[in-house]
């Protein structure tokens, strides 16, 4: 007779999924864009699919409430935790006490800057330093026949976040080609719309001369885009706009000329993700980073894709 916690291929104790069932405790950031409610739904119809029992929990952007998630998954006994961590810091304390309780701990979407890999068995997301790297070089091309200064100002993700940090790092990288290239403003908007406009409004109060703005996902370029309109300006034209996501609505902005180019983030990390939650749970090796595939998009090629868009 298996004991009621069986033992998986990990040494972990089993949850209490039904028929055997495995349990996953997911920790969701919130639900501050449109790539997160793609997201969530792609978590979800992938758990469902797999026939895997999902706990999800939505931290609303604090960490506090992503820690208080993974320790109420660890006394749940679940036997995998999954989450996608709000800011890269301070996750060793929690991810230690997931792996004294033997349960296997994968990172989706953002990555943390722990020291000790042995805290997770892999991270699966984007390259953010290339999806930044590849919006900057769009730009160096663009702009090549410009004399300069080309004025830019940035909208930030969420401040300490993996794909803030990076897209940041990728982006000026890219730019650092022609000392033309100038970031005369650069703000959080935490990856919303609303904050997104606010920081924008008071971008344009504060400078005549913005040419281009770098958004680090299409909800603050959208965002921005109203406050750009409700300056008499022209989106796509009086300033160039380039985002990070390609979510329906970024990329609708793009094929009607309100966006100049887009980086795409797929938000569709669930059916690698379930993947990777029965192979851990079986105790299988699994490579410790997965990276997932990605393209760009101009408006031309936006107009001929979004019909068959699945998000
Ligand atoms: C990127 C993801 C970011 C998106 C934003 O993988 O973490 O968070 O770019 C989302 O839209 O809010």
């Amino acid at each position: 007779m298996v004991a009621a916690g069986a033992a998986c291929g990990d040494g972990s104790a089993g949850g209490e999924g039904g028929d055997g069932q495995i349990v996953l405790g997911f920790s969701q950031v919130g639900a501050e864009s449109g790539w997160r409610t793609a997201n969530t739904k792609s978590v979800q119809d992938s758990a469902a699919e797999a026939g895997i029992e999902l706990k999800f929990a939505d931290a609303q952007q604090k960490q506090e409430n992503q820690i208080k998630a993974i320790r109420n998954f660890i006394a749940q006994r679940v036997d995998v935790i999954a989450f996608s961590p709000v800011v890269e810091s301070g996750w060793d304390t929690v991810l230690k006490e997931a792996k004294d309780a033997q349960i296997p701990v994968i990172l989706t979407d953002r990555a943390v800057d722990s020291q000790d890999e042995s805290l997770y068995e892999t991270f699966i997301g984007s390259d953010f330093v290339l999806e930044g790297r590849l919006s900057g070089e769009w730009l160096v091309e663009e702009f090549a026949d410009e004399p300069g200064p080309v004025h830019i100002v940035e909208l930030q993700g969420t401040t300490g976040s993996a794909p803030a940090n990076d897209r940041k790092e990728g982006f000026g990288e890219a730019i650092a080609a022609d000392p033309k290239f100038e970031i005369i403003a650069s703000q959080t908007g935490e990856f919303t719309r609303a904050k997104g406009k606010e920081v924008m409004e008071a971008f344009l109060q504060a400078h005549q001369d913005i040419d281009v703005l770098f958004a680090h996902n299409d909800d603050m370029g959208l965002g921005a885009i109203e406050a750009i309109e409700a300056a008499g300006l022209t989106p796509g034209a009086d300033i160039t706009i380039i985002t990070i996501d390609a979510v329906r609505d970024g990329m609708q902005a793009l094929a009607d000329g309100k966006i100049n180019f887009i980086a795409e983030c797929s938000p569709l990390l669930g059916p690698q993700l379930m993947e990777l939650v029965e192979q851990v749970h079986a105790g299988e090796p699994v490579p410790k980073r997965v990276v997932t595939e990605e393209t760009t998009f101009t408006q031309e090629q936006a107009k001929e894709v979004l019909p068959t868009r699945e998000y």
